[in-house]
């Protein structure tokens, strides 16, 4: 066979088989893979990671001592092949292990098995992926059962093991539920954590039937006549509920999805299950009149979806007096401010879970100072701090007057907000968060005009000639092209989180996160294919997905750190002027290096493009929100925002190909990224490109695209062009 493996440039599959049979012991196993890499390799010149080792495993079923180790043996081949034999990989048909077994017995056995041979550094296996579990998943005297087995830990490992899954027979027929021996609150917990909302609430009204006993000493509240609740009890119970077993649950599911354990259609569950548990325990709140006790404007901020930290606030104000106006999630800036300007807010509370949404929250408090309020700020969310919340009180090194205040939680969030409705106690809180925020002022450091300019040169005879001047619009780009630009890997593991916790940047729990999702990373891409490919459909058939564009050439010339760009009829006129910050170290690098500087006697050349999905995906996420289909809306935006990203794409092709370059050439930069994070710059492409007018698009006052999905770029064909951030 090698011949041929070699002519086809194929890589192969080696079973560690030789003359005397098949290899049972790790020492056998790496002795045949030795033999074969070397003939392989040395005669006729494979590469190793052409070479992909099977170690072969046994059945444990048998129950028989000469068995009983061949797992561990099995486990230890693969390792030692690896560590032997750099370079090449190693596959295993991993079912083979528990031939013999009760399907329910397999399933465990297998889940199990996987997962430690991924651990010893399999690449490959052979596994049904619907039948296997994630290991964290399994449950514990299940898993010591099969580790028992698989490692060789006692004799009597196999009968053990039978006789459990004999059992779970009898068990199962008896309906044992995992959760019949919990309390209430365990109960709670275990919902979260495994995705089942139902019955949540039934826990919740028993959890504080117990604590409202607990302080009253009333034994059969709900039902106890005269008894009306909510009151102040029930408010500290459910207050309790929240604090003790909700949010921590939450939070055991944001940490297992970040080590990897759990994928995120799994945290997705979570949370609904959470919403509703939320939602019940609404009910058990007391809620204070408190007229004039002051006006509160939440939101979610623009590109973040995560409000159930959004709406438990709301809960806790409005159930203390507070008028709560609640403005939802992925709000806008400019509606941020508009509408805490409309309603005379007396506060306005942000919340942004991710590090890139988090960016949004000093663009209100920068908005805010530039209309002259003074409304203070309260900010939250898992991806922000204290010290971040000083650091965006300050505008232009100047404190914004209102003030920015970090709450931890729903609570401090209402301790805050009731310390800003005493005069004396808001002066406090506001000049102490000042004071603070002042210490962690660093000197303000080198200015943008006083730093070097980099090394990069333009060219005149590297400038292209466009096949027109100004703009073009592209009605509609067609879906089928720009569907042959969706990245489908990016979709799949990044944006549809299929590939475990993107939030985490740790390599060692990185490596573990890939490890563990790969047995299911193998079910769930067939699952995303095949909902990818019906979602396509639909989109072809209903049109919620229609991409657009508006893109230009014009003449271009730089001046220190701005980029003039002129009127193509009047090349003396100047349209707009874009400027780009510069690196303050590294290579000193500005966009506006890359282009001819003002003075040469030639024109450069810029390349804009905007390009949109249209309103119908927001519309459609909406509604589909709004009937509380999170799963469905999620997959929906995810798909939405990676065709704005293909059509981006299509339409760069494009315009390279117009230009005549080749294709190492040409860098498309977007704004709010590395080289140019200020989105502001939109208006002026706007300015340039009629976006508004034929793709109905608008910006709202912070320059963020609307709709959402939606991108601007400016294309760069300086061959030095590259990406890098400032
Ligand atoms: C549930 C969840 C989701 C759900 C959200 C559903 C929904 N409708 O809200 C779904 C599955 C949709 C989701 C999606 C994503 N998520 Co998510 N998600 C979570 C998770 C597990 C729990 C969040 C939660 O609801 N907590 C419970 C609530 C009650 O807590 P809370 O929001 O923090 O709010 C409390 C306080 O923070 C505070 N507070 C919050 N806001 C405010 C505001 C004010 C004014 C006040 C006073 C107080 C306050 O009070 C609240 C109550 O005490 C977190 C993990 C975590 N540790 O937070 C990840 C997490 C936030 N998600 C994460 C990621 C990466 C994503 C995705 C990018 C994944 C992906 N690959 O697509 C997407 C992003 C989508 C988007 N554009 O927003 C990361 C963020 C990492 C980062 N550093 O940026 C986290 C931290 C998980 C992780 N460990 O990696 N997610």
């Amino acid at each position: 066979m090698l011949p041929l493996v070699r002519d086809y440039g194929a890589a192969t599959i080696a079973l560690t088989i030789d003359e005397q049979g098949m290899a049972r012991t790790a020492d056998r196993k790496l002795e045949i893979a030795g033999k074969i890499h070397d003939i392989a390799t040395r005669e006729f010149g494979l590469r190793p990671d052409a070479l992909i080792f099977d170690a072969l495993t046994f059945t444990l079923a048998t129950g028989d001592a000469e068995s009983a180790g061949t797992a561990v043996e099995t486990l230890e081949g693969i390792k030692r092949i690896k560590a032997a034999l750099p370079g090449v990989l190693t596959s295993l048909g991993v079912s083979n292990v528990s031939y013999g077994f009760k399907p329910a017995a397999r399933w465990v056995l297998n889940s199990v098995f996987l997962y430690h041979s991924v651990q010893a550094g399999l690449d490959m296996a052979i596994v049904n992926p619907k039948q296997v579990t994630p290991y964290a998943d399994i449950p514990a005297a299940q898993r010591d059962l099969a580790e028992d087995l698989l490692f060789n830990r006692r004799p009597d490992a196999a009968a053990r093991f039978i006789a459990f899954f004999e059992g779970a027979k009898q068990r199962q027929a008896a309906a044992v539920d995992p959760t019949a021996s919990m309390s209430p609150a365990e109960r709670l917990r275990w919902r979260i954590l495994h995705r089942q909302p139902e019955g949540c609430e039934a826990d919740i009204d028993a959890v504080v039937a117990e604590g409202v006993r607990e302080i009253t000493g009333i034994a059969n509240f709900p039902m106890q006549p005269g008894y009306t609740y909510p009151n102040a009890d029930t408010s500290r119970v459910a207050a309790r509920v929240l604090n003790e077993v909700l949010l921590p649950a939450m939070k055991e599911v944001g940490d297992r999805f970040g080590c990897g354990e759990l994928i995120l259609p799994f945290v997705l569950q979570s949370a609904e299950a959470m919403k509703r548990a939320v939602t019940h325990l609404e009910r058990y709140l007391e809620k204070t009149e408190g007229i004039g006790k002051g006006r509160v404007v939440l939101a979610t901020v623009y590109g973040d979806v995560h409000d159930i930290g959004k709406n438990l606030i709301k809960t806790i104000l409005a159930n203390n007096g507070y008028e709560v106006h609640d403005l939802g999630k992925q709000v806008p800036v400019h509606d941020v401010v508009e509408r805490a300007v409309a309603l005379k807010a007396d506060v306005i509370g942000l919340s942004a879970l991710l590090v890139s949404t988090s960016r949004q929250m000093p663009l209100v408090v920068r908005e805010l100072d530039r209309r002259g309020l003074a409304v203070p700020v309260l900010v939250g969310g898992a991806a922000i701090n204290r010290e971040f919340g000083r650091d965006i009180t300050f505008v232009d090194e100047r404190p914004y007057a209102g003030g920015v205040l970090y709450c931890r939680d729903a609570f401090e969030g209402l301790e805050t907000v009731d310390r800003l409705a005493d005069p004396t106690a808001r002066r406090e809180l506001l000049e102490g968060e000042r004071r603070a925020a002042r210490v962690r002022r660093l000197p303000v450091g080198l200015d943008d005009a006083t730093i070097v300019r980099s090394a990069i040169e333009a060219r005149a005879t590297d400038v292209p000639v466009p096949p027109f001047w100004g703009a073009r619009t592209v009605a509609s780009l067609p879906l089928d092209e720009v569907f042959r630009h969706l990245n489908e890997l990016r979709l799949f593991k990044t944006t549809w989180g299929g590939g475990g916790s993107q939030g985490r940047g740790d390599a060692a729990l990185m490596g573990k996160v890939r490890a563990q999702s790969k047995p299911e990373w193998k079910g769930l891409r067939a699952d995303f294919a095949d909902r990818l490919a019906r979602m396509k459909q639909e989109a072809a058939a209903d049109g919620w997905l229609a991409p657009a564009a508006v893109y230009g050439y014009f003449p271009a010339q730089s001046e220190g750190n701005q980029i003039l760009v002129f009127d193509p009829d009047d090349r003396s006129k100047v349209l707009v002027r874009f400027s780009f910050p510069r690196q303050r170290g590294e290579d000193r690098l500005c966009l506006a290096d890359y282009f001819l500087p003002v003075g040469s006697a030639a024109m450069d050349l810029v390349a804009l493009q905007v390009v949109t999905v249209g309103p119908g995906a927001t519309a459609r996420f909406d509604a589909m929100d709004a009937r509380h289909e999170y799963s469905e809306a999620f997959f929906l935006h995810g798909l939405a925002v990676q065709t704005a990203e293909a059509a981006t794409e299509h339409l760069f092709l494009r315009m390279r190909g117009e230009l005549g370059l080749p294709p190492d050439r040409g860098v498309r930069f977007a704004w709010g990224f590395g080289a140019l994070p200020d989105v502001a710059e939109h208006r002026k492409v706007f300015d340039l490109l009629p976006a508004e007018k034929d793709l109905a698009m608008t910006l709202t006052s912070a320059g963020q695209l609307i709709p959402e999905q939606s991108t601007a770029t400016l294309l760069v064909h300086h061959p030095a062009a590259h990406y890098f951030k400032v």
